[in-house]
């Protein structure tokens, strides 16, 4: 697959896991998940992680990857690159494993001293990649070997940390979200 195909396709199988985040930041609000739980003297997670945020998320990824497969074979035809479709256990591992790997980040800056909204450079950028990477290879282990290929993947990692930063600065300065990152 030329450098094009690999770049496209990785954005395209990586959609419905970039999408959860972002809606969390517009839907989130009510209760946390830990319940405002400490461990030891710090949050379990913290606020930040909201029941409704995860939910929202999590919907909305599935959703895009419905949509997506079914707009797959006429992109594909457009653009002259072979799309991939969504099976639903796809969709969920990626959108609920982004989330996941967000979750995950919390718990960590926690442990660590981080109240709610510091920022953790490589963590923030990475952990939603890291958490739906692996969530869909345990839903869908065939669909992802045959979708992430080396190539791909490299081009997930390279790219991901780079549209998170771009998106997150833009929901930042248009008032959406308190901190750029
Ligand atoms: N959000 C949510 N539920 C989630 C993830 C995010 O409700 N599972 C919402 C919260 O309103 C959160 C906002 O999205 O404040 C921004 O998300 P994020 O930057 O991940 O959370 P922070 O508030 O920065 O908290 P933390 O330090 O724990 O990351
Ligand atoms: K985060
Ligand atoms: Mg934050």
């Amino acid at each position: 697959m030329e450098l094009v195909g690999v770049v496209v396709t990785a954005v395209w199988a990586m959609l419905p896991a970039y999408v959860p985040n972002n809606v969390a930041v517009l839907a989130g609000g009510g209760k946390p998940i830990d319940g405002g739980q400490k461990l030891g003297d710090r949050r379990i997670l913290g606020d930040g992680k909201t029941h409704r945020g995860t939910v929202f998320g999590t919907a909305a990824g599935v959703a895009l990857a419905l949509l997506l497969s079914e707009i797959a074979p006429t992109t594909s035809d457009l653009l002259g690159i072979q799309l991939p479709t969504f099976p639903i256990l796809a969709g969920l591992g990626l959108a609920f494993g982004a989330m996941l790997g967000d979750i995950g980040a919390s718990f960590l800056k926690r442990r660590t001293g981080r109240e709610r909204g510091a920022a953790f450079p490589g963590l923030d950028q990475l952990d939603f990649v890291v958490g739906a990477l692996a969530s869909v290879w345990v839903l869908a282990p065939g669909w992802t070997e045959g979708v992430f290929t080396p190539p791909v993947l490299l081009a997930v990692l390279v790219l991901t940390p780079l549209l998170h930063v771009v998106t997150n600065v833009g929901a930042y300065a248009l008032g959406l979200k308190d901190e750029p990152w």
